[in-house]
C-alpha cells in the first residue's frame, strides 16, 4: 500500500518556518509566517482572552455544543463586518455559520460555490494569500487571476483591475481583500472601492470578501469594514469569511464565521442548511472552547472595549517598526528604493525583493521570509530592526 504516495511540495509560508526553526543562528529572525509578536519576539495571549477564559471556566463543553454558542458567535461577527445597525444584521437575512477560522470559512464557500453553481470559476487578485489557490482548487473551482498589484510602480493597478472587472463573463465570483491586502499590503481607497463596488453591480458579479486582518490596516474594527459597508450600500449579495486568529491571537483555536447574504430569511435558512449539510460531512461540528472565548470577548462590552484597545496597540507596534526599518534604511544612505513600503498596512511589508535576494538573506544573515519577498512586520522588534535593516541594506547594495 502507499508505494505511489510521494512527498507533496512544502508549503511556501510554513516551509519557512520549518527552516527557520532548524537554524541555529542566534540572530535569526522569522518574517514568514503572519503570526504577531511582542517587541520581545514572543507570541501574545490577549488580556481580553484571558478576561474571557475566566469568564469561562468551568463550562460544560458537551452542553456548549448543542446550545446557542454557535449562533450567538454568528450573530456577533456578522455585526462586526457589516455594522450592528445595518439593515441585514436587524432583520437576519443572512446565513451565517461558525467555520473552522478563516480558512475553513473559504472551504465551506468554494464547496457551496461548486455545489450551486457548477461550472462557475473564481477571480482572485494577483498575486493572493497562496493558499486561497490551494482551497479553490481542491474545492475543483477553476481560478482566474484579475490584475491587482502593479509590480514596476509597485502599488494598486486600479486601471487594470477595473478592466479585468468589466471583461469577466457576467455573473462572475470576485475574492477580494477588504483591508491589508496579503501580501501586498495595498488596499484600495474609499473612492476606488467605491468605483469598483459600482462595476460590480453593473457586472452583477459576486463579491466574496475574506477578511483576516479587520483591525489591522487602519487599528480601528470599523473603518477597516468600509470596503465591505460600501458594498452593502449599494445593494451588493456578499460572501463573507471571517477570521478572528490575527485580530484576536487566537491562531491555534481556529474561530472563523462565514456568512452569505440572503433575500430574505427564508432564503437565510435554505443557505444556511446547506451549508450545514456540507460541514457536517467534512468535520461534524467546529471546536467549541474557541468561540466561547470569542463570544465572550463580543458580547460584553467592557471585554470588547478592552480587545479593541489590544488590536491598537498590535498595529501601532508594527507601523512604529515599519517607519524605524525606513529610518534606518535612511541612515544607511541605502539607494535601492523602498518609498513604496511607506505606505503599505497591515501585517505585511512586501518589500520587491528578488528571489535571490530572499535567498541571500537566508543564508549570510539567517533572515527568512517567502521567496516573493514578503516580509511579516510582526517579526520585526526594537532589538532587531538594526540588524535587519543593515542585511536588507547588504543584499540590496549595487
Ligand atoms: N485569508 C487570508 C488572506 C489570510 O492571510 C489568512 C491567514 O493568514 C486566512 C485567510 C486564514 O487564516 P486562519 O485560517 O488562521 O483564520
Ligand atoms: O502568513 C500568512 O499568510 C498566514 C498566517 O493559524 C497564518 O498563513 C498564521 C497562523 C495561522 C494561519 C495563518
Amino acid at each position: 500500500w502507499w508505494n505511489h504516495v510521494f512527498p507533496a511540495p512544502k508549503d511556501p509560508i510554513s516551509g519557512v518556518t520549518e527552516a527557520f526553526l532548524a537554524d541555529t543562528c542566534p540572530r535569526k529572525i522569522n518574517l514568514g509566517v503572519g503570526a504577531y509578536r511582542d517587541d520581545e519576539g514572543k507570541p501574545v495571549v490577549l488580556q481580553c482572552v484571558r478576561e474571557a477564559e475566566a469568564k469561562i471556566s468551568g463550562c460544560n463543553f458537551l452542553e456548549s455544543v448543542f446550545s446557542k454558542v454557535s449562533s450567538k458567535l454568528v450573530e456577533e461577527s456578522v455585526k462586526l463586518v457589516y455594522g450592528k445597525d445595518s439593515e441585514v444584521v436587524k432583520e437576519g437575512s443572512y446565513a451565517g455559520i461558525q467555520a473552522i477560522s478563516g480558512t475553513g470559512a473559504c472551504r465551506l464557500f468554494a464547496e457551496f460555490q461548486r455545489r450551486f453553481y457548477p461550472g462557475s470559476q473564481i477571480y482572485f487578485p494577483d498575486p493572493t494569500w497562496s493558499n486561497h489557490h490551494n482551497i479553490w482548487r481542491d474545492a475543483q473551482v477553476p481560478r482566474r487571476n484579475f490584475h491587482y498589484y502593479d509590480w514596476n510602480a509597485k502599488g494598486l493597478n486600479f486601471s487594470a483591475l477595473i478592466d479585468d472587472i468589466k471583461n469577466a463573463p457576467d455573473g462572475s465570483f470576485f475574492l477580494l481583500h477588504p483591508c491589508a491586502h496579503n501580501p501586498t499590503g495595498v488596499d484600495p481607497t474609499e473612492k476606488q472601492w467605491r468605483e469598483i463596488s459600482y462595476w460590480f453591480k453593473v457586472k452583477n458579479h459576486f463579491p466574496f470578501f475574506d477578511t483576516a486582518y479587520q483591525g489591522f490596516a487602519s487599528g480601528d474594527l470599523d473603518q477597516d469594514a468600509q470596503s465591505i459597508r460600501i458594498f452593502l450600500e449599494d445593494g451588493h449579495w456578499i460572501g463573507c469569511a471571517q477570521s478572528f486568529s490575527k485580530n484576536m491571537g487566537l491562531y491555534g483555536h481556529r474561530v472563523g464565521c462565514l456568512s452569505i447574504l440572503c433575500a430574505d430569511t427564508e432564503k437565510a435558512a435554505a443557505v444556511k442548511s446547506q451549508l450545514e449539510k456540507i460541514a457536517r460531512a467534512m468535520y461534524g461540528s467546529p471546536p467549541v472552547h474557541g468561540i466561547l472565548l470569542v463570544s465572550s470577548i463580543l458580547g460584553d462590552p467592557n471585554i470588547k472595549r478592552l480587545w479593541e484597545k489590544e488590536v491598537k496597540v498590535m498595529v501601532d507596534r508594527i507601523q512604529r517598526m515599519r517607519a524605524t526599518l525606513i529610518e534606518s534604511l535612511t541612515k544607511l544612505s541605502s539607494s535601492h528604493d523602498w518609498e513604496h513600503i511607506k505606505d503599505q498596512v497591515g501585517m505585511f511589508c512586501y518589500s520587491g525583493l528578488t528571489p535571490e535576494q530572499v535567498n541571500r538573506l537566508r543564508a549570510e544573515f539567517s533572515i527568512y521570509m517567502t521567496r516573493d519577498g514578503r516580509m511579516s512586520m510582526a517579526g520585526v522588534t526594537t532589538g532587531n530592526v538594526s540588524y535587519l535593516a543593515n542585511a536588507l541594506h547588504e543584499v540590496t547594495k549595487a
